[in-house]
């Protein structure tokens, strides 16, 4: 029998929804990322499938030329991974791509099962991780809505082989010289409820030490020099922490790493990671002002900030700090002292991004109570998604005009002059 031909993409910026939050400057143009999501759900197939990854998110191909691409490959199975601002683009690759089995999932399947399921989908898969669902599923073609409870600890990390990796080394240094940088998960979910963000799951799952170390070895085997852990919080474990350098010390690793998580930690471990060769951690500041981050329902204090970038800067940890410009409790004080704080606290990188009501959080929901937004823009736009669409600022044109202008100029001021 013929073997089964599965054909796992990506979907194309083209049409996405407005989203302001992120400056040009900053945007993931700039740089390639290799999908490890659809990676993954490859690299747990049944051995005798066939399979090809299409990346148009990162290729910048147009929608007509995915649907080209998809249906020139004649798959047996269609799997799309959707972020909910790439909803236009699903809708129509699933209106005119071919196959006999239409898969859906990714960060837009957890919360609009039933609208993808109308837009052609044959099955749309919910949940932090989906490979033994979605390998099973090849095999048996199940249709309707699949609750994925795949286990971190049991599948295969992503093969990137599957890709031409070299391609998507960093080719630009944003804010940081990148070191043929590439990415992993060596947990996915994030405990904290911030208002502002959607994170699929607040459930933490934590590949074992040994499962996080085979992989950073197999990156370095591919020409990687800086593993960059992109977990939604890496260190909000301390015994997940504590176990990785564990590992590291027994086998002697020591190459460049960073990760990507929180600024409450043991900070007893900042020695030994610093020792390791972890070069720079990614936060969420959001606000450097208790008022704003009691606004954001963010679980840390300014005190808590200052404590972390002390202790990161006595070890030479670089600080990648990602800030929150816009929020309606911003003061004017408040934004004149900034830039004078991030310099004195030692905030390397820091990453200035514009407050967006996303839909499914907190914020956008506490707009409607409040009655900011007299309707819901969200499930209408979601009922119908037209190119391009863009949710009304919420305090009107004039504040908008003057918040990008100051994000704006955060971004000149602290631009990096190589
Ligand atoms: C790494 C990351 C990035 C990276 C790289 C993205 C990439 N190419 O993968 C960068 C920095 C570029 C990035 C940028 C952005 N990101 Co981002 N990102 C993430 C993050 C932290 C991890 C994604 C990841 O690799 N996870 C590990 C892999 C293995 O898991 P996975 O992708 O979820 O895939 C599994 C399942 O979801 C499922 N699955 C996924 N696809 C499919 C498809 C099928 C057919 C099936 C069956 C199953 C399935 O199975 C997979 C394997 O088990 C997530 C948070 C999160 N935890 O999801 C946010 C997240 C996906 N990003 C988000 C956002 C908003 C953005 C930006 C819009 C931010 C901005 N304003 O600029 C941009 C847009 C990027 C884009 N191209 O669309 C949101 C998406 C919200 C939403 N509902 O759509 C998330 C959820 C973060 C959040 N808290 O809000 N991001």
């Amino acid at each position: 029998m013929k073997p089964k031909k599965v054909v796992l993409s990506t979907m194309p910026s083209e049409g996405e929804f407005v989203n302001w939050t992120t400056p040009k400057h900053f945007a993931p143009k700039a740089e390639k990322y290799l999908p490890l999501g659809i990676l993954s759900l490859a690299s747990n197939l049944d051995p005798d499938v066939d399979v090809v990854i299409l990346d148009p998110s990162s290729e910048g191909w147009s929608i007509s030329e995915t649907i080209d691409r998809i249906n020139h490959e004649e798959p047996d199975v269609l799997g799309l991974s959707v972020p909910t601002r790439r909803v236009y683009a699903m809708n129509k690759i699933l209106a005119e791509a071919s196959a006999p089995y239409k898969a859906v999932g990714g960060p837009h399947a957890t919360y609009y099962p039933e609208q993808i399921l109308r837009s052609g989908a044959d099955a749309v898969f919910i949940g932090q991780l989906a490979d033994r669902e979605f390998r099973e599923a090849v095999r048996t073609s199940p249709k309707g809505v699949i609750h994925c409870k795949t286990d971190i600890n049991e599948i295969a990390f992503p093969r990137r082989d599957l890709l031409d990796v070299a391609s998507y080394f960093p080719r630009v240094n944003v804010l940081f010289k990148a070191n043929h940088r590439l990415s992993m998960f060596s947990s996915v979910g994030c405990p904290n409820r911030c208002n502002f963000c959607n994170v699929q799951s607040k459930k933490v799952q934590r590949k074992s030490p040994k499962i996080v170390l085979d992989e950073m070895e197999y990156l370095l085997s591919l020409g990687c020099g800086s593993v960059h852990v992109l977990d939604d919080n890496f260190n909000v474990g301390a015994s997940h922490v504590r176990g990785i350098l564990d590992e590291m010390q027994m086998r002697g690793y020591h190459t460049e790493w960073s990760g990507r998580g929180q600024t409450r930690m043991d900070f007893g471990l900042v020695g030994r990671m610093a020792e390791s060769g972890f070069k720079r951690i990614h936060v969420g500041f959001e606000a450097l002002d208790d008022g704003i981050l009691q606004f954001f329902g963010k679980n840390q204090s300014v005190e808590d900030i200052e404590k972390f970038c002390g202790v990161m800067n006595k070890y030479g940890i670089d600080i990648l700090g990602y800030l929150i410009s816009g929020s309606p409790v911003e003061t004017e004080e408040y934004r004149r002292s900034l830039p004078g704080r991030i310099r004195s606290w030692g905030i390397k990188h820091p990453f200035f991004n514009i407050l967006f009501p996303e839909p499914n959080t907190e914020y956008y929901r506490g707009l409607l109570r409040d009655g900011t937004y007299k309707k819901d823009h969200w499930a209408e736009y979601m009922a119908n998604p037209t190119p391009n669409f863009e949710i009304p600022y919420p305090y009107g044109e004039a504040k908008r005009a003057e918040v990008l202008a100051y994000n704006d100029s955060l971004v000149e001021e602290f631009k990096k002059k190589e």
